[in-house]
């Protein structure tokens, strides 16, 4: 979106006030006067008339200017948001089942949930008569990265149940890839690498296991590690992995492409709660990639299941291990590319270092030495954003709070002067984990929302029963202020949500014909001597049935199909319409099966034909004014006795 439009936008009324520039530009004054006397809410700025609290909304029609994308936590989705109207557009399957899109039961989804699984987890699955995991706990989804700010090509998410990490394509919103993670449990913490691409994606094993982890060691702690993965952003291969000491929890990348960081709150390497709280002080742990790059050139690693495995536990070369408070949580790059925020939970404190000073480690410098500051904000500091201004705005889980202050400030109080880098803090319902700004991981922080992902709603809406949904807010901080300008509950739960200014992200509206998900459809086509675009076709081979057939609103090139009960059928449906939003669907009644097929693109699925009778299949996006009628009969023939 261009600046011209967005400034065209805070003109209307509705958004009137919401940063300096609207309030000033052309006719804002007398709307903005007019929603003030309705709440009776004047305020002075700069002399003005404030906008009414409030007022932020994005009109019936209008577009947002991010979009958001939104992790679901334990749903196991990713959600589209609209920031700042804070609607939900879309969800995104990835390592949960979706009764809408038949992700998990299309023979293109089955792929990419199968395909990245190890060895011996088909062999587990395969036992309980199942192909995949059913469930995953998405917590962290990031963009991919050119120099420093968002490309709009993927996003990447992790599986904390399943120790697994996906991709999702940003041209179609769907998800492309899934690997599950070797040598390691529990990816919790993942970031993309800033610089000068991603290039890799880092991903956290929180939970320490034996190495391997095949019950020859059980109850020995000692014995049990946290490994850091590196995945290639582009095959979905994991580069390389490193052991450490302690656990790993949280991640980020600098902006030069030089390091990674972790955070661990678990040095005591414990196994209970009152082990793992025990020590005054956890630490952050650097990886220093150049020097593990330079590890794979000598071959200095093992193998493990494939991997090349690195250790980097303390005084190896290849990381840093920094002390801080203990209990660290939250780790964020700000956008100045120099400092780095480490959020204390337990202590009070965010560590701020400076990653210019993280050579001098390697060369045996004092780890404290990286640290420039170490505020103290308030309690349960978890995850910190940036405005670009040179500002950081922490989570405060115990005190309900979001804390602005200056990055500044505090480094100058570090070096003994008289500095408050505290500067505002918001009250927020109720209990926030992650924040977010707007493009605020990236060098383009554009300092004019904060979302901010509670993880208790309580009393905020109409009561739902024990359980409640989070209450993702919206604070305006285009001003030098912060206002909470919007309450949205969320299910089961978001971590994490970056906001990717609207124009970076551009996904197509109808498939390419030749899209990768449906290659294999396209071979067997071939094989079959079927036209796939225009199909209407019964191939029969042995008990193997492929049924092939296309719409075209409100019509299946079939109109019925008839089988043998035992045969093993695979429906194919083409979606020929080349409509904007007209997506079919082809959903077969009594046998669990439902699939959305987009304008343009191909879906399958298999089954059993193990019920003799007439089956309807039909059409269940409402796609015509005869969408009802876009159905046919699937005919079983039973089984002679
Ligand atoms: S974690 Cu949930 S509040 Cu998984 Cu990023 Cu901090
Ligand atoms: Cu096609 Cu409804």
């Amino acid at each position: 979106m261009s600046d011209d439009s967005k400034d065209t936008k805070d003109t209307t009324a509705a958004r009137q006030g919401l940063t300096r520039r609207g309030l000033f530009a052309g006719t804002a004054g007398t709307a903005l006067a007019a929603g003030a006397i309705g709440t009776g809410a004047l305020t002075g700025l700069g002399g003005t008339p404030a906008k009414a609290a409030g007022s932020v909304e994005v009109k019936p029609g209008e577009l947002d200017d991010y979009y958001g994308f939104w992790s679901s936590g334990q749903s196991g989705e990713i959600r589209i948001m609209g920031v700042p109207s804070m609607r939900e557009f879309m969800r995104i399957p990835v390592f949960n089942r979706c009764s809408a899109t038949g992700w998990g039961s299309t023979n293109e989804s089955l792929k990419i949930l199968t395909e990245g699984l190890l060895p011996e987890t088909r062999e587990f699955l395969a036992k309980r008569g199942r192909v995949t995991y059913d469930n995953g706990d998405l917590h962290h989804p990031h963009m991919s990265f050119t120099d420093g700010t968002y490309d709009g090509r993927y996003i990447f998410a992790n599986d904390k149940a399943n120790t697994r990490v996906a991709r999702i394509r940003c041209d179609i919103m769907k998800t492309d890839k899934i690997i599950e993670i070797p040598n390691t449990s529990d990816i919790h913490g993942l970031r993309p690498q800033k610089y000068p691409r991603t290039g890799y994606v880092f991903a956290n094993g929180e939970h320490r296991i034996p190495l391997p982890n095949d019950g020859m060691i059980l109850d020995d702690p000692t014995q049990y590690h946290s490994i850091f993965t590196a995945i290639d952003g582009d095959t979905m291969d994991v580069a390389w992995q490193v052991i450490v000491d302690g656990n790993l929890d949280n991640c980020d990348a600098d902006y030069e492409g030089k390091w990674a960081f972790s955070t661990c709150y678990n040095s005591e390497e414990g196994v209970t709660l009152a082990d793992m709280a025990a020590n005054d002080q956890d630490w952050v742990v650097v990886f220093n990639i150049r020097a593990i790059e330079e590890g794979i050139a000598n071959g200095d690693y093992t193998e493990h299941k494939g991997v090349k495995v690195f250790d980097g536990r303390h005084g190896s070369k290849y990381t840093a291990y920094i002390p801080l408070g203990n209990s660290p949580h939250g780790c964020n790059m700000a956008p100045d590319k120099v400092h780095l925020c480490i959020n204390g939970k337990l202590s009070p404190t965010v560590t701020v270092i400076d990653v210019t000073k993280l050579d001098a480690l390697f060369d045996g410098a004092e780890p404290r030495s990286a640290v420039v500051a170490e505020p103290e904000l308030g309690l349960g500091p978890l995850h910190t954003a940036f405005d670009g201004r040179g500002n950081a705005y922490t989570t405060l889980f115990l005190d309900s709070q979001i804390v602005k202050w200056n990055i500044d400030k505090a480094i100058q109080a570090f070096d003994g002067a008289d500095a408050d880098p505290i500067i505002e803090k918001v009250d927020v319902q109720y209990q926030p984990g992650h924040n977010h700004t707007s493009m605020g991981e990236t060098l383009e922080a554009d300092g004019q929302y904060l979302v901010t992902l509670n993880k208790f709603s309580k009393d905020r809406f109409l009561n739902v029963g024990p359980l409640k949904p989070e209450n993702d807010q919206l604070i305006a901080i285009g001003d030098d202020r912060m206002e909470v300008v919007h309450d949205g509950p969320t299910f089961a739960e978001p971590h994490d949500c970056i906001i990717v200014r609207a124009d970076i992200v551009n996904p197509v509206s109808i498939y390419d014909r030749m899209d990768p998900m449906w290659e294999e459809a396209r071979r067997q086509a071939e094989i079959d001597g079927v036209d796939i675009d225009y199909a209407a076709d019964v191939i029969r081979d042995g008990n193997k049935v492929r049924v092939w057939m296309h719409s075209v609103a409100p019509q299946f090139s079939l109109d019925s199909f008839e089988v043998n009960q035992g045969d093993e059928v695979t429906v194919y449906v083409t979606n020929m319409d080349d409509v904007d939003d007209l997506t079919h669907g082809f959903t077969l009644g009594n046998h669990g099966i439902a699939m959305e097929v987009g304008p343009q693109a191909t879906a399958s699925v298999t089954f059993t034909a193990d019920r003799p009778g007439v089956h309807w299949y039909y059409c269940q996006w409402f796609c015509h004014a005869l969408h009802m009628e876009m159905r046919g009969r699937m005919l079983v023939h039973p089984k002679a006795t």
